[in-house]
């Protein structure tokens, strides 16, 4: 008989379009399925005319997506198409969507869907399927979940993150030459994080795995690492020889290490041995995410000498009550002006986020959310912020913060209406239309504001206040504007060797941006059918 290896499957990866950040779940998955012995290639959307044809072309076994909300409608749609003229694929969706929402296999056109950690119930099922189990055969892998079939159960965590092959960047980049070319490059050398944000998903998985004793044995696994957890990292060793062997084939002149934490944990014995080792054996400047209360002299001391640029920080609220009953971030102000002034010291450009629009205690009280809103300049100047940033909240059900606004009955939610961006309008109805419009106008002028505190009064008291369809599109154009020259200089310092690349780079994230924050000039894609042979 012959094995899975001989008959090994053809999985394609369809992803929208391409970004400036890695899309590293399909990067994942595509490397453990190739290691599995099957064959993997990736469809970019927005980058075929045709997608139909190429899948007729390279006549795949699966079909697989990776979604977060509000992509998910998108691939849906596309899968539905897919079933019409390719009825034998076999469709899975992973990723961030179907995790929190796995009832979506229910009632949208899938053949299965994943939750949680993707590897091994990836592997499984392909090989299960290329020994040619199928329908309910296939119903007792861990992590799927089946239309009409059973949402199973997670598979233990992954306990020692080095046994995962690298992931293979290299079949998305033939098919996303600007992501190829692109200097900066994204890396995770972690998985999970230890703190309960209400805004966010990670305490919400780190609940679902424990609920189902997924978090494997425990044991130590080298000086720095242990299995058994949820928060696990990659050994030195293997951050090192994953960008080595990226920079074999790519260009990688900037690192964005994009773990939900870089630092977890004051005095963190991985940073002591990273900063050692990443400046002799790699060398490349590099940005990372960290929390304001895991900064000391230690850590600063220890990224600088590693070759951190810059740290993205989220403050979220500038008012301490509403960090802390709203967001669950217990820092003072007077921590975050003195963390950001050491990170200062030791040349770290500090990159903050405040999330816009939380929800007041009572809908009355409103007026002290945009308040606050106005105010967290103020904060971002007296601390030092180089690139200050804004989403507005989105409160996503399934989220602490989502079934608190539920209860208060700011918003009933929809999950299939979800917006994609973070940046269009408060879906509460505590707001009026007016504070939304200002709400927007923060989003928008927090960026100049405090990078230019001198125009920081006007802007507060007058410009968010103006709000006509000009200024709209005004405002827009400055955000922008604002965004590319700090975020260049302060955060991702990169040099463009070629200028025509830099100025197509630069129009694409206009755009992206344009559909990110006004939806209404989002169009909806169709694609011609298969031409008949
Ligand atoms: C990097 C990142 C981004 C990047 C994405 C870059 C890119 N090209 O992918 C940027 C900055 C652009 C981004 C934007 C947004 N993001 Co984001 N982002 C992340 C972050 C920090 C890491 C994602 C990642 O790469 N993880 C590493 C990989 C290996 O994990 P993974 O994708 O989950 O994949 C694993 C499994 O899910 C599974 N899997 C994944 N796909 C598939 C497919 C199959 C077939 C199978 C079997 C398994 C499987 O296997 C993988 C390996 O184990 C996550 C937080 C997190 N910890 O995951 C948030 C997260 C995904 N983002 C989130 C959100 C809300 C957003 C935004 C909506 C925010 C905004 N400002 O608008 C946008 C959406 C943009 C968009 N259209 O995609 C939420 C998603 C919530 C949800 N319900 O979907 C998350 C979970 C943050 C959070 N903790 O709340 N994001
Ligand atoms: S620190 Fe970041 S990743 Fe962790 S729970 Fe808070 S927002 Fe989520």
């Amino acid at each position: 008989m012959s094995s899975v290896k001989d008959r090994g499957l053809r999985v394609l990866f369809v992803i929208e379009g391409e970004d400036f950040i890695d899309p590293m779940g399909p990067a994942y998955l595509l490397a453990a399925a190739k290691e599995a012995g099957h064959e993997g290639e990736v469809l970019v959307l927005n980058n075929s005319a045709s997608p139909f044809e190429e899948i007729r072309d390279y006549k795949p076994h699966v079909i697989a997506y990776s979604a977060v909300t509000g992509t998910h409608q998108r691939y849906f749609r596309f899968n539905e198409r897919i079933r019409e003229y390719f009825p034998g694929i076999f469709s899975i969706m992973g990723g961030s969507h179907p995790t929190y929402y796995p009832e979506c296999v229910k009632y949208q056109p899938i053949d299965a869907i994943c939750t949680g950690e993707g590897e091994g119930a990836f592997v499984e099922l392909l090989d299960r399927l290329a020994g040619g189990e199928k329908g309910e055969e296939l119903y007792d892998i861990k992590n799927l979940g089946f239309p009409n079939g059973p949402i199973n159960l997670k598979r233990s965590l992954v306990g020692d993150l080095d046994t995962i092959p690298l992931p293979d960047r290299d079949a998305i980049f033939r098919k996303a030459p600007a992501m190829a070319i692109f200097p900066l490059k994204t890396f995770m050398t972690s998985r999970g994080c230890p703190f309960p944000c209400s805004y966010c998903f990670e305490p919400v998985l780190k609940k679902m795995y424990l609920a189902e004793k997924a978090f494997g044995e425990r044991k130590v696994l080298d000086g720095n690492r242990v299995a058994g957890k949820y928060e696990r990292r990659h050994s030195i060793d293997r951050v090192i020889e994953e960008i080595l062997d990226l920079k074999k084939r790519w260009p990688v002149e900037f690192i964005k290490f994009e773990d939900d934490l870089f630092v977890l944990a004051k005095n963190d014995p991985w940073l002591d041995e990273f900063a050692e080792r990443y400046p002799k054996e790699v060398g490349i400047p590099f940005n990372a995410l960290v929390r304001v209360d895991s900064i000391n002299e230690w850590m600063a001391e220890r990224l600088q000498a590693a070759g951190c640029v810059s740290l993205n920080i989220s403050i979220d609220a500038a008012n301490l009550e509403v960090r802390k009953r709203i967001v669950h971030k217990n820092f003072k102000n007077e921590e975050i002006i003195e963390n950001f002034h050491l990170l200062e010291r030791y040349g770290i450009n500090v990159f903050n986020n405040m999330i816009l629009g939380l929800p007041p205690t009572e809908a009355e009280l409103a007026y002290t959310i945009i308040r606050d809103d106005k105010e967290a300049i103020d904060l971002e100047i007296a601390a030092g912020v180089r690139f200050s940033s804004r989403s507005i909240l989105m409160p996503y059900p399934g989220t602490e913060i989502g079934k608190w606004c539920e209860a208060k009955g700011y918003f009933k939610m929809n999950v299939d209406e979800f917006g994609e961006s973070l940046l269009e309008r408060s879906p509460l109805n505590c707001f009026t239309d007016e504070q939304n419009d200002v709400m927007k106008n923060i989003l928008y002028l927090s960026g100049l504001a405090v990078w230019q505190p001198w125009l920081a009064p006007f802007i507060k008291n007058h410009a968010v206040h103006w709000r006509n369809r000009f200024t709209k599109k005004l405002f827009l154009a400055v955000y922008y504007l604002v965004k590319v020259y700090t975020l260049k200089k302060y955060i991702y310092p990169i040099k463009i060797k070629n200028p025509i690349r830099g100025l197509k780079d630069f129009i694409k994230g206009f755009w992206i941006e344009v559909f990110r924050t006004l939806p209404e000039m989002r169009k909806t894609v169709t694609y011609p059918a298969p031409r008949p042979r």
